[in-house]
């Protein structure tokens, strides 16, 4: 299906890998296969096709050339073996985990996480006899001290949803696999994208992304993907996806999937450069307490994110110097930000963690993790950056 793309550039790749060739037509762009399943020659050949005696499509939860499209994408831009797109972020790390771990195991996790990945690792993963301990990954000793003979995940995000603390991926990547080579290190590279980090070249096993955000990057589609070699991802498709999750995304959502994807690079760049904008721009106003932006020399994740991010994100949280009401009122009343939960879309959007995205972390929780219920998150947009600086003024010199 794919020409040989493994010397091109990544904007090369993120337009060309996994490009679907039908012969006597040759569309340029990908047709929807929007079809549940596929019609055998024969019965011999249904009968291959199962033993996996013979390549080609069966059904669509088994695979579909719009998900095989989006699954070399990811997989040639994250330097990786094989990928996965799957119906969800949620989707993408149920289907990892329940395909790695099974009742007995132990699963060692960074506190600070998207609200339902934390909710799903601290409730969920009881369901399934699975222990999880949750500590401070900053701290290197805390994953050496916490890992158990059992232990045969472990799972962090950097930058962390939504307090932007960054981890350093080679360091806690060697740490793991120096006490055991087997235990799986899993990141969650969502607010990154590869355009921006590629955690499988420090030494991490198993990249996870919610395709909802960045990779498709226009807010209308929800999706998952998993990058890892070709023998974990084709457990994760023929065991966790196919038989556990059933998280199969739709072909049209593959379809924009991929078609978003082509223009990741350049609209990671004006992600960036406006957050850096807006950074500065919130780091230089007296309404406003502290800035969390990996891009800022006075971020405590600064240095790390200098060795191992090319760009600094386009994700900023912040605090206001003002009461809980007050900057309740300050969400409320801008413009051109949307008061709305999800992150990477062109247009820029703000939304209060502990009591949305982050709502189900216990006020306990949010304390261990370090959210404060003052944190503010932006993402921030594809939209001229002096227009939603301006947006964001008219809102602080309100209070
Ligand atoms: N991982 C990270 C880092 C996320 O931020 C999210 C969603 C997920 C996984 C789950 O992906 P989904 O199933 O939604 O595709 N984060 C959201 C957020 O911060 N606001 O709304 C959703």
């Amino acid at each position: 299906m794919t020409h040989d793309l493994s010397n091109k550039g990544f904007a090369t790749r993120q337009i060309h890998a996994g490009s679907i060739d039908i012969p006597g037509i040759k569309p340029l762009a990908t047709p929807i296969f929007q079809t549940s399943t596929f019609v055998f020659d024969s019965a011999a050949q249904g009968a291959a096709r199962f033993a996996g005696e013979e390549d080609g499509f069966i059904y669509t939860r088994m695979g579909n050339p719009n998900h095989e499209q989006v699954g070399q994408k990811i997989a040639s831009l994250e330097n990786a073996e094989a990928g996965l797109v799957l119906s969800s972020g949620m989707g993408a790390i149920n289907t990892c985990l329940l395909t790695i771990l099974r009742s007995g195991d132990h699963l060692l996790a960074d506190e600070t996480l998207y609200g339902a990945t934390f909710s799903f690792l601290a409730k969920g993963m009881s369901h399934y006899g699975i222990d999880v301990t949750f500590t401070d990954f900053s701290d290197i000793e805390n994953v050496t001290d916490n890992i158990k003979p059992n232990t045969k995940a472990v799972y962090f995000e950097t930058p962390a949803n939504p307090t932007l603390k960054v981890l350093d991926l080679e360091l806690v990547a060697d740490t793991v696999h120096a006490v055991n080579q087997d235990i799986k290190v899993i990141v969650d590279n969502t607010f990154c994208t590869p355009y921006i980090q590629r955690p499988i070249e420090l030494g991490v096993d198993v990249v996870i992304h919610s395709g909802t955000k960045y990779l498709n990057g226009h807010g209308d589609v929800i999706s998952g993907m998993i990058c890892g070699t070709k023998e974990f991802v084709g457990q994760c498709k023929d065991f966790g996806l196919k038989l556990v999750t059933g998280a199969v995304v739709s072909p049209f959502d593959a379809f924009l999937i991929s078609r978003g994807m082509k223009t990741l690079d350049i609209r990671m760049e004006k992600h960036c450069s406006n957050a850096m904008k807006v950074a500065e721009f919130l780091e230089g106003h007296e309404k406003v307490a502290k800035v969390y932006y990996p891009g800022l020399p006075s971020f405590s994740g600064y240095e790390i994110a200098k060795k191992q991010m090319r760009l600094p994100g386009g994700i900023i949280t912040f605090e206001l110097d003002a009461t809980k009401e007050q900057s309740e009122s300050f969400i409320n009343t801008l413009e051109l930000c949307s008061l709305a939960v999800s992150l990477g879309d062109t247009e820029t959007l703000i939304q209060h963690p502990a009591s949305m995205t982050h709502a189900s972390y216990s006020k306990e929780e949010l304390k261990e993790a370090k959210i404060s219920e003052s944190m503010i998150r932006l993402s921030v947009g594809l939209e001229t950056a002096e227009d939603i600086i301006e947006d964001l003024r008219v809102g602080l010199d309100r209070l």
